[in-house]
């Protein structure tokens, strides 16, 4: 599982803080314990702060790439603050994201080819977000042969079937997973993706929402998420969903991780 932390994100109140300060060792500190906890990328995204964005994306980036020594998810819809970070991006970094609309998709297309970087494909175009799997599956279907048409290697690829919180629309985990087993089929050498916390936005107990929600996706084929790494229970529900789904030979890692926190 390809995990990328979600929590340098200025929608979260003490981030947004943060970032006012420009409190560099606040910043450094999230980032280093999400990835002591196994994060592969660290997300970044500050767009809440709109104007500042072009500036303040790329100085995150410098920032957080002092402290730790990871690849970041570039997390917003600007392709000029994309451009700006990947400027000072070390490393192969993650483009959060493209999508199948026009003029975004030849603002980044550009960008993932120059930079050799990978990319979040969002399965969505001009016409919005579709209702059900089988529109969702249809965008991220031609955007997909429209990157690898372009040269983009299915590896680099990340698809985002776009998870949406099941308070406002009760099919939204229906219909996600249902997109995440088609595009699994239709692109098996790619990446599938999703931000796991949208699901349980506006409820109580969003954790076992969040949690509950990724073994079923696991199942159906997802392989990376945009989550909180720092969540000891999320760490052990995916080390119990990949032992079940014969993604770990023999148990190992999850006999590992087990007999490690009886020892603490
Ligand atoms: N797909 C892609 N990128 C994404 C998303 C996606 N990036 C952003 C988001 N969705 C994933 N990241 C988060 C980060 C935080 C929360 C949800 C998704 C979150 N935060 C609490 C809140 O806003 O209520 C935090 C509260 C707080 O601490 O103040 O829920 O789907 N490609």
């Amino acid at each position: 599982m390809i995990i990328v932390g979600e929590l340098i994100n200025t929608s979260r109140k003490a981030m947004a803080d943060a970032v006012n300060r420009r409190d560099e060792g606040e910043i450094c500190a999230v980032a280093q314990r999400q990835a002591d906890s196994g994060a592969a990328y660290i997300d970044v995204n500050c767009g809440t702060f709109l104007e500042e964005e072009e500036e303040l994306l790329p100085w995150l980036v410098r920032i957080i790439q002092e402290q730790v020594d990871l690849p970041l998810c570039l997390d917003s819809p600007n392709p000029k603050a994309l451009a700006k970070a990947l400027e000072v991006h070390r490393g192969k970094a993650l483009i959060n994201s493209i999508s199948g609309e026009e003029e975004r998709f030849a603002q980044v297309l550009p960008l993932v080819r120059e930079s050799g970087a990978s990319v979040i494909a969002l399965c969505m175009d001009d016409e919005g977000i579709g209702e059900d799997a089988a529109s969702r599956l249809e965008a991220g279907k031609k955007l997909g042969e429209r990157l690898l048409n372009a040269g983009i290697e299915s590896e680099r690829i990340f698809f985002d079937p776009l998870l949406r919180p099941v308070s406002t629309e009760s099919e939204a985990g229906q219909v996600a997973l249902e997109t995440i087993a088609r595009l699994k089929l239709a692109f098996p050498q790619s990446h599938i993706i999703c931000g796991l916390s949208n699901i349980s936005f506006g409820l109580p107990k969003r954790r076992l929402l969040n949690r509950t929600f990724l073994s079923m996706a696991v199942a159906r084929g997802l392989d990376s998420a945009i989550l909180d790494p720092t969540d000891p229970e999320i760490r052990l529900t995916l080390l119990a969903a990949e032992a079940l789904l014969g993604k770990d030979e023999f148990c190992l890692n999850y006999l590992n991780n087990i007999r490690e926190q009886e020892e603490n």
